[in-house]
Order: C-alpha cells, then structure tokens, then sequence
C-alpha cells in the first residue's frame, strides 16, 4: 500500500492522494467530493456584519464561537485543508410538493427531514471516508456535518462544489441544491479545487417567492424572518404578523430552493434513510394534530423533526390550522388543545381559533 507521507514528490503526491481521496468519496455515496485551503477571505468581515446586525436571533451558537467559525486551524489546530462533500436528501419517492403547499389542509415539511436525520447518516459516511485517509496517509482529519461552527457553505463554494445562491445556500449546475454538506478538517497540503462562479445573473426568484421577505439582500437572510428558523429554531411565541405568511409549512421551509430555476435539474436521493416515513409528504394538519405526545415520540424518534419536542410540533400544526380553510373540523381539533398544559400551544391554538371564527362570519 503507498503512504502519502509529503516525500520525495510532495506535490505529485498531494495531487494523487487528493484524486483519491474524491473516489473513495463517490464510492461511499457521496455526490461530490472537493478541496479548499482555509483561508475565508471576506466571510468572516460578513459572518461578523451578520451577527451584529441581530440576523442570528436567539441562535446564541452562531455568535458563541466569534470567528473561529471563519478560521478552521482555530478549531482544529493544525489544519490546512478541509475536504468538503455533498449527499442529496430529496427523496425519490416524495409526492408534490408544491401541491402540498397550495392546499392549505395538508401539512408541509421541508424535504430534507421527511426520512431520518441527516446528521447520523452524513457522519457514519464521513467517518468511513476518514478512516480510509488515515489509512493511507499519516495525517490527522475530523469530520463534521451541521455540528461545529464551521462555515460549511463558503468551504463548499471554495472547494467548487458549487457557488453561493442569492438565498444564501450551495447549489449547482448539475444537482440543484437539494444536498446537505459534510467536512473533514485535514493536517495535509493536499492539492485545492478552483473555487466557482455564481450562476445566478439577474434571477431573483427565490427572494420574490419567499413569504415572509427573510431574504433580505442578496446573500443575506434574516433568520428572524425565516420559516425555517421560526419552526425549528424559535422557542416560545412566533411573532404574530408572521403567522399567516407560514401558511401550511409546520417544519422548515422549502421555497427558495422550489422556485430556483436551477433546481429543474436536482438530483434525487437513493439513500433509503432519506425516504419519507409516515407518510410525512401527504398527510393532513388534522392527523397530525390529534397524535399523542407518545405517537409523536414514537413515530418521529429517528427523524430531526423529534428534536424540536411536542410542544413546538403542536405550535406549529395550530398555527397551520390557523392559515388553513376554516371547517368544523378544523375548529374541532384546535379545540381539543384549548386546555393544553403548555402555554405557548394555548396562546397559538387561541390565535387560529379566533381566524377560524372570523372566517366563518365573513
Ligand atoms: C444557522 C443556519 C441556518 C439558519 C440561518 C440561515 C442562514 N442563511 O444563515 C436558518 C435556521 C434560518 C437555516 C435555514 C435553512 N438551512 Co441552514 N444552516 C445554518 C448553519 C448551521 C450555519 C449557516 C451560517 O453560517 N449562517 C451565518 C451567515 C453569516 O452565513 P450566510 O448566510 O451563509 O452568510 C454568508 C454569505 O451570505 C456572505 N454574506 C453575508 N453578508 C453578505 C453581504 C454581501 C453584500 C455579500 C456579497 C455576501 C454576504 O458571507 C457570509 C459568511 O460566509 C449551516 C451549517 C453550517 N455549519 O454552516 C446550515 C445550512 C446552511 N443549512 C442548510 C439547510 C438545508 C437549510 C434549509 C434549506 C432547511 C429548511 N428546508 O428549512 C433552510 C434554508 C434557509 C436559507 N435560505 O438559508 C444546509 C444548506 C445546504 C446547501 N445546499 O447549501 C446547511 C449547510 C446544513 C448542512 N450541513 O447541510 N439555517
Ligand atoms: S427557507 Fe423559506 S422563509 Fe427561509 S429564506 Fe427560504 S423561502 Fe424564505
Ligand atoms: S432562485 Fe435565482 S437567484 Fe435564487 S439561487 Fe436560484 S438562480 Fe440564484
């Protein structure tokens, strides 16, 4: 077996070990492997402006770690290279989304959490990729996914995985951007990627679709604003004027990746663990109201939807019934959670009763 020890041919070697390093890649599932030095340029002066500016809201890790987040070798000393990967999540098997969406008696949950959680399944496969590199090479790596404060976008973009979109996320030519991304932090010179130029020209679909305006410039979303952020992220009280411009999305939100041209071109996803369970791509806000808090540990243990407990699943469906076709059985599941022992789920189940009450007089 060749050990790339940075030898006699330091250059040649870094170059054949970085070739190899993609195909072990590919092999293990990965869409597409690719390398950037560790030098962030202008992200962290942005990442900086970004917090500053409050877009984070109570996100209090993204303004915990400063700008080691900019800095790999801060994180893990000792870095020289980050090996960045991407898996598509959209599941084959998925039904229509945008028809979901435009019936507002269904629930919409983003695609990427209608299998099991992501982080479990990009890691198992990192650590497999990383154990075939310290086999050959003497070197130290760690991977991460979503997991560390690490800047995984503008590392992808560097190691030409694909370029920035106006709504801030990776996407490209070939896959769309319906992928999640992984790192392994690496002590080698191994040989860079060129980094990419956008393709977005003037297109700005994905901040005239979204629905509440959170993409506030182009490149700069306000998480306070985002739906993914509110549904996910946000404890508590979901500001009231943003409430109607949820509409049916109980968990994440979807719709500056499903208005992006580029998107036309996504690939799919064959890993059986991204495949929708419980039928999470066609399913009515009412079912899903009436499961116990035991059905909802049961049915979601295994999916990053599990993560955001009861309480705020329940927030977020009454909410949804709020926005949707005032019926009597809308009407009739909501008041089922009018004495729920959680505050935050009365106040909003009272909320989307008094919408229903106001659509049936006009
Ligand atoms: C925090 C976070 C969120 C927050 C904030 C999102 C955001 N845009 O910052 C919330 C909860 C809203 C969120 C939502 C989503 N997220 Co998220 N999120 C993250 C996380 C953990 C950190 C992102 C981050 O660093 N934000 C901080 C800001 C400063 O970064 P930024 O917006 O990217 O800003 C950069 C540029 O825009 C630029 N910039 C900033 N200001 C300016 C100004 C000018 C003038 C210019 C030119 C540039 C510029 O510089 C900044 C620094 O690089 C990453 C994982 C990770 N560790 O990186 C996942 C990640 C970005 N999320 C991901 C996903 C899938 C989503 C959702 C699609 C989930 C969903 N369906 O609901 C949505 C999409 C919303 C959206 N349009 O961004 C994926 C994206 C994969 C991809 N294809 O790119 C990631 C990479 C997770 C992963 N491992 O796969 N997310
Ligand atoms: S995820 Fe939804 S709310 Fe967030 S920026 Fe995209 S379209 Fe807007
Ligand atoms: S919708 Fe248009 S502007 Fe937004 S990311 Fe896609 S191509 Fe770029």
């Amino acid at each position: 077996m060749i050990r790339f020890m940075q030898k006699s041919n330091p250059r040649l070697e870094m170059n054949e070990f970085a070739l190899r390093i993609k195909a072990w890649g590919k092999e293990l599932g990965f869409q597409s492997v690719g390398i950037a030095d560790i030098n962030l340029g202008a992200a962290e002066e942005n990442l900086l402006q970004w917090l500053a500016a409050g877009h984070h809201g109570a996100m209090d890790y993204m303004a915990k770690h400063g700008v080691k987040r900019a800095r790999p070798a801060e994180l893990v000393p000792g870095t020289l290279r980050v090996i960045s990967v991407r898996m598509n999540y959209f599941p084959d098997s998925s039904g229509e989304a945008e028809a979901v969406l435009l019936d507002l008696s269904r629930a919409y949950i983003s695609r990427y959490a209608l299998g099991r959680d992501y982080h479990k399944v990009l890691r198992n496969r990192l650590e497999k990729l990383a154990k075939r590199i310290r086999e050959v090479g003497e070197c130290q790596c760690r991977v991460f996914t979503d997991s560390a404060p690490v800047l995984e976008v503008e590392l992808a973009q560097k190691a030409n995985l694909g370029w920035r979109g106006k709504h801030t996320l990776l996407l490209s030519r070939e896959q769309g951007s319906w992928f999640f991304l992984g790192e392994i932090f690496i002590d080698l010179p191994l040989a860079v990627d060129a980094t990419q130029q956008g393709h977005c020209g003037t297109c700005v679909a994905c901040m005239d679709v979204c629905p509440t305006r959170a993409i506030t410039a182009p490149y700069i979303v306000d998480a306070r604003r985002c739906i993914s952020y509110l549904t996910i992220e946000h404890k508590g009280s979901i500001p009231i004027e943003l409430r109607p411009l949820i509409g049916n999305r109980i968990y994440g939100c979807d719709d500056c990746q499903l208005f992006c041209p580029w998107n036309r071109f996504a690939g799919k996803s064959i890993e059986p663990d991204f495949f929708v369970r419980n039928k999470l791509d066609d399913v009515s806000l009412i079912e899903l109201f009436a499961w116990s808090e035991e059905e909802f540990h049961m049915r979601m243990a295994g999916s990053a939807i599990h993560r955001i407990g009861y309480e705020q699943w329940l927030r977020n469906i009454a909410v949804a019934l709020g926005n949707a076709p005032a019926t009597p059985e809308s009407k009739k599941a909501l008041s089922t959670r009018s004495q729920h022992a959680s505050h935050v789920v009365r106040e909003h189940v009272e909320w989307a009763l008094q919408l229903v009450a106001k659509h049936e007089t006009d």
